[in-house]
């Protein structure tokens, strides 16, 4: 027995000495040499198994020569170590057989826990040897290897990239031993124990195959365990027959569109998706899974990688309506319109698979890359609203990306780390990556510092899939994983779809310029239904017959709708509305702005509601709330409002109305300048607050009201998105100080000042930019009011019809936005109602004042509040000056927190009578009647227009245009002087500025 063991081991060494040379020194042959290697060959070892036996018989039989070894061998049982020892040169004594025992178990207890890490390891870094590029041209862990120049070996098991125990602890002699599978795996199966051989095969099918499973990072051991179930249990990936026919069928139109697209236009901008067609794949199982999971409704946004293909394979856009955008057109509506790979869309779509509907739309998107990211999610968290879907049960995003602008635009993780905010979560969103590894002619080795493009991800803890695009299997079981993973654990999950691009970037480039090797190795590849197909017809799934009916029958349908294409004639923008507002625009006069006063009653409900204090039994406020409480009390017995109370009956009168709040930005809740004070905190148990305006009306409508992350671009972004949900919705956003929406420029840039031009969507989205020169520095002090008036998009030398009374309505249908500068808090009150009383949406950029907030020049009577008050674009002269205009010197127009400074300065140098101020408080559209009215009212005066800011900023330069053609001459301008910075940070110029500014003003 002890030598059948002895051989045994010999033959494990023979076969472990062929495959494994550097485990050689810890081998059974230490001394080993040629000789030795001959003489205990596998087959010398079994002719030595048989003369053993001869000579344990009859000793004659056997040459006597043979007794010295056969004697030592006849002893008792030796351990493995005992045996190595037999044929080390020197012979140790035989170890006590506790010590043995001992070291078996401990020897045991080390390989059990190496092939723990062993599984652990692939878990986690198995996915860097993944077989995720299609071209073969790298693996992930390529990137590690280029950064730290390790002169490491990727082929076989010697890969420690992902595991240090193969080669070292475990190795070839191992590969039979049967270990029990820790709970931490589900490769098993049913099977409790494998061999190590079977459990690497498996983990390399797993995470080594087409699949790279990044998800170890994940902290939610609930998540992670998902995971690895969903990628270890065996079978996991595999389809049935009509799954697969599924597939193909879906790959051949995919491929097919694509290629009818090249021959019908070959010249044609498309950013088609050949090399990537297998992401239909993925959406269509995402969709198709999505009803199994009770989705209801999916908002979609991508850029322009495949788009067309997405419109009509997975938002099922009528294919006439897409050829037809291939042939100039004259548009049917007003507006810019976009290119066709921007414009979006919407679909109520039966799936028959689950016999159920889903809403599909894909969102309208700007060339400008991701900032349609966190658009989307604010429509989705916006439509979860009106659904009351609180957990994003019906609800879900998915978010289509390309690598290049996935790993280097900022806004992609401003998005996704909005995904766990309370107010902002949409309870998970799906993240597609189109990885065609190249972003126009950039490698990602020059366009990232992270191996995968999809590295942002993990700051969100999302799990990441990365895919290889021609295993169109695969691609459908990650789909799957994704969909199953967001409506389990409502959480954001990318999948990084690794493809390649098989033309240029654009149809009109040549690739070869500038990624020669790549392209050498993109021409000889197959397309993808080709490989499919092939695939199935050598497993006998489909015939080729079948291929070619599913090929005939789309080409058949594709030519149809060419033709249908032929007879449009006239492009019409509303074909391509994502959002529609059904019902809104039909139910309104076009011809009417809605009453914004308020009854008496209301204001009396609201404003005392507003001033009064939770019961001091059930909620302690801080002491200062109190004070700023009894402050608002005596005001409100007063019948005054300031800006806060302005801002209260303003919200409280359209919650009342039923119209949804939704307010964000940084510190909103008590305000920047604490002046607002919406949120109460208990001073004595933390986290308890109490929402002040929550508690007017038993059925009023949700006011929204929340903090923000330190964002910008990313909420305002979502704002805009949730802002296009619905009309009956007033949106704010509000920034710190209005330069930091400076930040946030594409959002206004692509979105708010062009949307419904481009795409018509309409969105009443209001823009707090806090703005003035208080000597606070030059970051504090300019919301930049000069950049929106500059966006504006009337034409100022041509004035609209002063006579017409509809004409201040035609030019805010007309607008592009609204820019306003208002000076009181009744002002304020009817412009905010005004957004809704509109029978349009336009978004509203406003200054907001900082000192004003709380200047008794900012003050308003309730009167002003009243039905039959109104917004007023312009506020006209009213004091001594209004009284007898021909003794008046200067008519100045302003607008903004200047108007305290020339109100104060007139007053203090009894020049009331002589200097006549007129507030614009609308400047896009410009009131150009009111202002009219004024300038004629005033003959002899001089013509100025004041500002605080500097010359080259601010409103002058947009006003002084329009003036100037009003009054057919020229006016001054009363500024600081132009300037780079919006303001000084030194005290003493501040000071300086503002005596000479003054100067100006009083100088009659
Ligand atoms: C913010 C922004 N910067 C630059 C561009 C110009 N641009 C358009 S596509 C593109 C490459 C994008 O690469 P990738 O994200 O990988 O998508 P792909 O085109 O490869 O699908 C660039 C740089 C843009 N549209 N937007």
């Amino acid at each position: 027995m002890a030598l059948f063991k002895a051989f045994q081991i010999l033959k494990t060494a023979q076969i472990t000495r062929l495959y494994y040379p550097a485990c050689l020194n810890k081998m059974v042959i230490r001394k080993s040499s040629s000789k030795a290697e001959s003489f205990l060959s596998g087959t010398n070892a079994n002719f030595l198994e048989a003369q053993y036996l001869d000579w344990a018989k009859t000793k004659d039989k056997v040459d006597s020569s043979w007794d010295g070894l056969y004697e030592s061998i006849n002893g008792p049982v030796l351990q493995i170590e005992e045996f190595e020892d037999e044929f080390s040169p020197t012979t140790v004594k035989q170890k006590p057989k506790k010590e043995a025992d001992e070291e078996e178990t401990t020897r045991k207890i080390k390989l059990h826990l190496a092939v723990q890490n062993l599984i652990r390891s692939y878990q986690a870094r198995g996915h860097l040897l993944s077989k995720t590029d299609p071209l073969t041209l790298t693996i992930p862990a390529r990137w590690l290897l280029n950064k730290q120049k390790a002169p490491l070996d990727l082929k076989g098991l010697e890969c420690r990239i992902v595991a240090r125990e193969l080669g070292t602890v475990l190795c070839e002699k191992h590969m039979d031993m049967v270990f029990k599978l820790p709970d931490r795996t589900f490769i098993g199966g049913k099977e409790e124990s494998l061999t190590l051989r079977e459990i690497i095969r498996r983990l390399e099918t797993v995470y080594c195959g087409s699949i790279g499973a990044e998800y170890m990072h994940l902290y939610d051991l609930d998540c992670l365990h998902f995971i690895r179930e969903r990628m270890e249990t065996p079978g996991a990936f595999d389809k049935t027959p009509e799954e697969k026919r599924l597939i193909m069928r879906r790959l051949t139109k995919a491929v097919f569109l694509e290629k009818y697209f090249a021959t019908k236009w070959p010249a044609e901008k498309r950013f088609g998706l050949e090399g990537g067609e297998t992401m239909i794949v993925m959406l269509e199982e995402i969709v198709d899974t999505s009803t199994e999971l009770g989705v209801e409704s999916i908002v979609m946004a991508m850029q322009h990688r495949g788009r067309l293909n997405m419109l009509v394979n997975v938002c099922r856009k009528q294919l006439t309506d897409i050829f037809a955008q291939f042939k100039p057109m004259e548009p049917k509506e007003p507006g810019s319109g976009d290119i066709k790979y921007h414009l979006g869309t919407y679909i109520h779509r039966f799936i028959r698979k689950t016999n159920k509907y889903i809403k599909v739309s894909m969102s309208c998107n700007p060339s400008h890359l991701e900032v349609v990211s966190p658009v989307v999610v604010g429509k989705a968290r916006a439509e979860q609203h009106w659904r009351g879907d609180a957990n994003g049960d019906k609800v879900m995003a998915i978010i289509m990306h390309g690598d290049a602008a996935f790993a280097g635009q900022g806004v992609v993780y401003e998005t996704m780390h909005l995904g766990n905010l309370p107010a902002f979560t949409t309870h998970g969103s799906i993240h597609i990556v189109c990885n065609n590894q190249i972003g126009y002619t950039t490698d990602p080795r020059f366009a990232r510092s992270s191996p995968y493009c999809s590295d942002v991800a993990k700051c969100v803890d999302a799990p990441v899939l990365h895919v290889n695009a021609d295993d169109a299997e695969a691609v459908a079981h990650v789909a799957r994983v994704a969909i199953e993973y967001r409506c389990r654990f409502k959480k954001d999950v990318v999948l990084d779809l690794c493809c390649y691009r098989r033309f240029g970037h654009s149809e009109e480039d040549e690739p070869m310029f500038t990624q020669p090797f790549m392209y050498k190795k993109i021409r000889s590849m197959k397309t993808v239904d080709q490989i499919y197909g092939a695939k199935l017809k050598a497993e006998g799934t489909v015939t080729d017959a079948d291929i070619k009916g599913w090929e005939k029958e789309y080409m058949d349908t594709l030519n149809k709708h060419f033709e249908l294409a032929k007879k449009i004639t006239k492009l019409s923008i509303m074909d391509w509305i994502d959002t529609p507002w059904t019902g809104f625009f039909e139910a309104r006069d076009p011809n009417k702005i809605e009453e914004t006063g308020i009854s008496e009653t209301t204001i009396s409900t609201i404003s005392k509601h507003f001033c009064k204090p939770p019961e001091p039994w059930a909620f302690e406020v801080h002491k200062g709330i109190n004070r700023i409480l009894a402050n608002r009390e005596k005001m409100v017995k007063e019948g005054v409002a300031d800006w806060a109370m302005g801002e209260a009956l303003a919200y409280g009168s359209l919650l009342r109305d039923k119209i949804h709040i939704r307010l964000t930005g940084e510190d909103v809740e008590r305000g920047t300048m604490a002046h607002r004070h919406h949120v109460y905190h208990h001073q004595g148990v933390d986290g308890a607050t109490y929402r002040v305006l929550d508690t007017l009306y038993p059925d009023q409508a949700q006011y929204s009201l929340h903090n923000s992350s330190l964002s910008e671009f990313g909420i305002l972004g979502f704002e805009v998105g949730y802002s296009y949900s619905s009309p009956y919705l007033l949106t704010l956003w509000e920034a710190q100080y209005g330069d930091f929406a400076d930040t946030a420029q594409p959002v206004f840039d692509t979105f708010i000042a062009n949307g419904e031009s481009k795409w018509v969507c309409q969105s009443g989205l209001v823009v707090q930019l806090p703005h003035g020169i208080d000597g606070a520095g030059p970051e504090h002090s300019s919301g930049r009011v000069e950049r929106y008036l500059q966006q504006a998009d009337d034409d100022e030398d041509n004035l609209p019809d002063l006579d017409d009374k509809d004409m201040a309505l035609k030019q805010l249908r007309a607008a592009n936005w609204l820019v306003c500068n208002v000076t009181t808090p009744a002002n304020y009150f009817h412009l905010m109602r005004r957004q809704i009383a509109l029978p349009f949406r336009k978004p509203l950029i406003l200054m907001t004042p900082k000192v004003g907030l709380k200047h008794p020049f900012y003050r308003s009577s309730f009167k002003d509040f009243l039905p039959g008050t109104c917004f007023q674009r312009a506020i006209r002269e009213s004091g001594p000056a209004s009284k007898n205009p021909d003794l008046v010197k200067k008519l100045i127009f302003c607008s903004g927190k200047v108007a305290i400074t020339i109100d104060e300065l007139r007053k203090e140098k009894k020049l009331e009578d002589k200097i006549a101020m007129c507030r614009i408080e609308q400047l896009y559209p410009f009131p150009y009647d009111l202002v009219l009215k004024e300038f004629c009212r005033y003959q002899k005066a001089r013509v100025a227009f004041c500002q605080e800011e500097h010359k080259n900023q601010g409103p002058w330069l947009f006003a002084k245009v329009r003036l100037e053609n009003l009054f057919g001459k020229k006016i001054e301008c009363i500024s600081r002087p132009s300037s780079s910075a919006s303001a000084t940070g030194i005290k003493w110029m501040h000071a300086k500025e503002l005596t000479e500014l003054k100067a100006k003003i009083i100088d009659v």
